[in-house]
């Protein structure tokens, strides 16, 4: 018996990679009666046939599993976001952070092509999303500049990439290891259709411990929320909401809201708080429509 980690999901087999080595194993037929799934990303047991296939006997507890694309033990999601070309959509930004949350696995922010802006742009914007605690880098991936610290962000974990066509995220992933781009090229050709709408998901190894997905549609994850919780997940919103006068303040319309009170003295930042109002507003819309 031996232990690999599942790269790849395709028609009933499951690529498991031991070491670098890959093997095609089908899932125990007992699997399908015990409700078992084997995902993406799973940690299993396989016993070898011969040196390139083999049976997966047992998956390992997981960590986390994003709903989409399912993945399993995902615990780090590398927002990427262009500081312009395609313009900055802070809902959009704000939305994808939230779903990471969400889901439990840490998000961080990577803004590319800093070449294209002006030093303090860059560093105000970054402002916003450090402010609330959450790792934020400035990278112009064409001059090379911020690599090696997105590298040293996403070692020793399961990463997945989310962010809008055009953000960068394909000449990134070259950057951090040259052929990574067109492996994800040749996975969508394979299966005969654009990179944008494919469900499919693979996970690449980058080093012996660090793995990286690509996640299409991350960003237009349903927020799997209520409109009253989401609040919690505003690290930026902690502290001041325990000045709100109402114990259960939304922070939307209530007086003596703590939260707002920063928002106008310009402590917690205004795009951060419309987001936040757009995204309660989307959920509560949800809600009503659902009775
Ligand atoms: N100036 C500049 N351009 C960049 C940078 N990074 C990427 N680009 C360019 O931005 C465009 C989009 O980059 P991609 O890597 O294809 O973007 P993507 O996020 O993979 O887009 P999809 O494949 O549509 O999801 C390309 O023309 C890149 O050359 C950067 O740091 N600076
Ligand atoms: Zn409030």
């Amino acid at each position: 018996m031996a232990e690999g980690r599942v790269v790849r999901a395709i028609s009933g087999f499951f690529d498991v990679s031991d070491n670098g080595l890959v093997r095609r194993c089908r899932a125990r037929g007992v699997f399908k009666k015990q409700g078992v799934t084997v995902l993406v990303g799973d940690i299993v047991m396989y016993d070898p046939i011969g040196t390139k296939e083999g049976i997966i006997t047992s998956v390992l507890p997981r960590q986390s599993e994003l709903v989409r694309p399912p993945i399993a033990n995902v615990n780090h999601v590398l927002v990427v976001f262009a500081f312009v070309t395609p313009d900055l959509n802070f809902l959009m930004l704000d939305k994808t952070i939230t779903a990471a949350l969400i889901a439990g696995v840490e998000p961080s922010v990577v803004f590319t092509k800093a070449d294209l802006v002006d030093e303090e742009t860059a560093q105000r914007t970054c402002a916003i999303y450090r402010d609330c605690g959450i790792r934020t880098l400035a990278i112009a991936t064409k001059q090379g500049t911020g690599v090696d610290a997105v590298r040293e962000l996403m070692s020793g974990r399961v990463n997945v990439v989310a962010g809008p066509s055009g953000a960068g995220k394909s000449t990134l992933a070259n950057a951090l290891s040259p052929g990574l781009q067109l492996q994800m090229g040749e996975v969508s050709e394979k299966i005969g259709r654009g990179k944008q709408t494919t469900r499919h998901v693979e996970l690449f190894q980058l080093d012996e411990d660090t793995w990286l997905a690509d996640a299409p549609g991350f960003s237009q994850l349903q927020l799997n929320v209520e409109s009253r919780e989401l609040k919690r997940y505003f690290p930026d919103f902690t502290e001041p909401a325990g000045t709100c006068a109402y114990r259960g303040c939304m922070h939307v319309d209530e007086e003596g809201c703590g939260v707002k009170a920063q928002v106008d003295s310009g402590r917690i930042h205004r795009s951060r708080y419309d987001s936040y109002v757009q995204m309660y507003q989307e959920l509560r819309e949800q809600e009503e429509n659902m009775y």
